[in-house]
């Protein structure tokens, strides 16, 4: 069988490229560096590569991490000025004795490897950065769309109980803007024809983040790990929370244990729960699929969704929770 899975809505045109290349006889490695790639390139989605939203100092520095079947990985953390930084990731896998390279020298490492230095600050961006600066509390303040269909973002104010702001946002029936918010970082998940798995993660991280902030995406077993024997995971949401739990490695731990890939993302998310920090604003998702196919998806809360697309199965999008997955109305 061939399968794809990608995080989030804006996750839906990645994976399509993805299972198109697990079509067209490409690896799942290949498959799922040209899915990431999409969204590198994709400006509407404010959260990685070109487009992504800045950090404090209005500065984009992205994170990406990519694992193959093998156990091979690599990856990179707060790197400026590289769109593709999921392929810079795979350069550090397939041409170096490292796992990880950051900042100054990841940047050097992308230009001797001859990638292109792109600016990836888009005109939207640095506006909605701006905005954030003149927020009176701008530290407490989160970025989410406002209306469906506008492409509009609301700063919330951290004076709104978060609880309140999520459970007006994601109650049954919300429409499609209210079900969005600023968490855009893609992960994506491919077994190929050979049933070998991999996984990509990347990002620019959370909007407005402290300079020289990395997250879990490029952390191997935090946003991202493959045991191509057992399964291959990958987070997205706030990052620290993977970090603090170490998620993705987690998750293919207990795999192997014999634990079912929904119950493993479900008793990851457990872990999570017991986090001192986890605060009623944060959002993690997880997915997984297992070397023979098997996989799922869970959130922390509602809000989450993945695409999912496979010889059998359309490209589809399934809104998840903490403990289903449905078929989305939209
Ligand atoms: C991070 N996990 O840098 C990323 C952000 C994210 O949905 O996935 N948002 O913490």
């Amino acid at each position: 069988m061939i399968l794809s899975l990608s995080t989030w809505k804006h996750g839906f045109h990645p994976n399509q490229v993805t299972i198109e290349a697990l079509n067209s006889g490409k690896s799942a490695l290949d498959a799922v560096e040209l899915g990431a790639r999409d969204c590198e390139s994709d400006i509407a989605c404010m959260s990685v590569g070109r487009g992504g939203l800045p950090d404090a100092t209005g500065e984009v520095t992205l994170d990406a991490s990519i694992m193959d079947h093998d156990g091979n990985c690599g990856s990179v953390a707060f790197v400026r000025n590289y769109e593709h930084v999921i392929a810079v990731a795979r350069r550090v896998m397939e041409k170096t004795p490292h796992v990880m390279l950051a900042g100054e020298g990841a940047e050097q490492f992308a230009e001797r490897e001859g990638f292109e230095k792109t600016d990836l600050l888009t005109e939207k961006a640095k506006s909605l950065w701006e905005q954030w600066m003149a927020q009176p509390d701008k530290l407490h303040v989160r970025l989410r769309r406002a209306e469906e269909g506008t492409q509009e973002y609301v700063f919330v104010h951290g004076d709104e109980p978060e609880e309140l702001v999520w459970r007006r946002e994601y109650t049954p029936g919300a429409t499609q803007g209210q079900q969005e918010n600023s968490h855009d970082t893609i992960g994506v998940l491919a077994m190929d024809s050979a049933g070998r798995l991999a996984g990509a993660c990347t990002t620019s991280g959370l909007a407005f983040k402290l300079h020289g902030r990395v997250g879990d995406s490029p952390i191997i077993g935090a946003g991202l790990y493959v045991d191509g024997r057992v399964a291959a995971a990958v987070a997205t949401g706030d990052g620290e929370l993977m970090m603090r739990a170490c998620s993705t490695f987690h998750i293919v731990e207990m795999v192997r244990q014999g634990i079912e890939p929904a119950e493993a993302c479900e008793r990851a998310l457990e872990r999570i729960r017991q986090d001192k920090r986890l605060t009623g604003d944060k959002q993690c998702g997880l997915m997984v699929i297992r070397a023979d196919g098997v996989w799922a998806g869970r959130s922390l809360r509602p809000g989450f969704q993945l695409a999912a697309a496979s010889d059998v199965l359309p490209n589809t999008l399934f809104d998840i929770t903490a403990n289903s997955m449905e078929k989305a109305r939209f």
